[in-house]
């Protein structure tokens, strides 16, 4: 290994809002029916700007932004309480419960720094079971005499857990968090919520698509145990509907044919699971159920400005099947979605995930979801009430 001395961490320090908590899609149902009061038009405009900010920072860039008569206090007021009435509905981000549960099952010192108020952290917090005995220490925004990109609520963490600095890992979303990570002289795992912007966070010391691919052992903590032959088993999830056209090079460019399905109607099943490489049962219309291996995203090599769902059907068909009902249950992950230096490589990856889907499905734990009651179409056509 090239880098052979290893990192040695002893505390992990956590960021809330993005990174173990998807705030972003509250704050945004909250902004798209406030801005209507306003005749404005929410569109994600200020979405960048706003992560990893202060809720004031956040607020004086939609007030500018969308050129909003009220001061920036005024708008805080409002906004507010309209953001509290949410936080029983903020679900944890992919990975973030197995995260933690892994780190206290093996006793690794946990903080919680954010830039959030310390009372809106802990109700936050308290609707999510276990999170709030898991931390030695939680630090709010108010805490501190000036936030995040600051170093100063990091350096707090490790002085009140008697840690160096150097000895802690930080794992965020927003780039003023990793540049604080940074400047306290710490480790800095970036997870960006916001797709696409990974470049930006050249900083970090590592970059991941979502908690689900963090490498503890990479840091010289205990490995996750949850991996069985290149998988990571996943609560089963559902998406289906008529097989659509896709860009034409699946078959043609590849040799590998992926049926793709319309992201229509699963935009906030697609935000709750990380774009990526999985795999599981298909059930075709009423041809019948067969493995299959998909990615779900941007493909990076191609650089797609549409996410797309694309599973590889494992199995040899005569013909084509475009608008037949498929419908998928997924069980499983394998990788994030790569670049590739060549079309080669990228071909050849996709081969190793058949290998890995193919073998893996043949286990118990794996193969019971073969009877999943939301693959069986019936001949007559609808049951999608199952
Ligand atoms: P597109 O870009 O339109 O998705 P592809 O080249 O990826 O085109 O080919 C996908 C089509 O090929 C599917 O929609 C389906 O009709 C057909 N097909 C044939 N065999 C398979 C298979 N094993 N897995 C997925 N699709 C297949
Ligand atoms: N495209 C990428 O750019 N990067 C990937 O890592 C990647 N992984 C894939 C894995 C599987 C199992 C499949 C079926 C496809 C993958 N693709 C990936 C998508 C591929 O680029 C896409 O299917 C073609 O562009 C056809 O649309
Ligand atoms: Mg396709």
């Amino acid at each position: 290994m090239a880098n052979s001395l290893k990192k040695l961490v002893s505390c992990v320090i956590l960021d809330l809002d993005g990174t173990l908590l998807n705030t972003d899609g509250i704050v945004s149902e909250v902004l798209k029916g406030y801005l209507v009061k306003y005749g404005k038009q929410w569109d994600g405009r200020g979405a960048h700007s706003i992560v990893g900010k202060t809720p004031r920072e956040a607020a004086a860039v939609i007030v500018e932004d969308y050129g909003l008569p009220l001061s920036i206090d005024e708008f805080v007021s409002e906004i507010t309480p309209m953001c509290s009435d949410q936080w029983f509905n903020i679900k944890a981000l992919p990975g973030a419960n197995r995260l933690i549960n892994h780190l206290k099952g093996h006793n690794v010192r946990m903080a919680l720094a954010s830039n959030s108020p310390r009372e809106n952290i802990e109700t936050k917090i308290a609707y999510h079971a276990g999170w709030k005995e898991s931390f030695s220490l939680i630090i709010g925004g108010d805490e501190v005499t000036v936030g995040k990109p600051s170093p100063e609520i990091f350096l707090e963490v490790a002085k009140r857990l008697n840690v160096d600095p150097s000895k802690c890992l930080v794992i965020e979303d927003s780039i003023p968090g990793v540049m604080a990570g940074k400047a306290a002289g710490m480790e800095v795992v970036a997870v960006p919520s916001l797709t696409k912007q990974s470049h930006l966070y050249i900083s970090a010391d590592e970059v991941i698509n979502s908690l689900l691919d963090l490498q503890p052992a990479k840091w010289g903590l205990p490995p996750f145990e949850d991996w069985i032959e290149g998988t990571l088993p996943i609560e089963p999830w559902h998406i289906g509907g008529p097989v659509t056209k896709g860009f034409g090079r699946g078959s043609k460019v590849l040799g590998i044919p992926t049926a793709n399905l319309s992201t229509e109607g699963y935009s906030t099943v697609l935000s709750e699971h990380p774009s990526g490489v999985y795999f599981g049962w298909a059930g075709l219309s009423t041809r019948g159920i067969y493995k299959f291996v998909m990615s779900i995203g941007w493909n990076p090599y191609f650089n797609n400005a549409e996410k797309t769902i694309e599973p590889w059907l494992l199995h040899d068909f005569e013909e084509d099947f475009y608008g037949e009902e498929l419908r998928l249950a997924i069980v499983g992950y394998i990788r994030p979605e790569a670049n590739f230096s060549s079309l080669e490589s990228l071909i050849e990856k996709i081969h190793e995930d058949r290998k890995i889907a193919e073998t893996a499905l043949e286990l118990t734990l794996y193969l019971k979801h073969r009877e999943d009651p939301y693959l069986k179409i019936s001949l007559h056509g609808d049951n999608s009430h199952l």
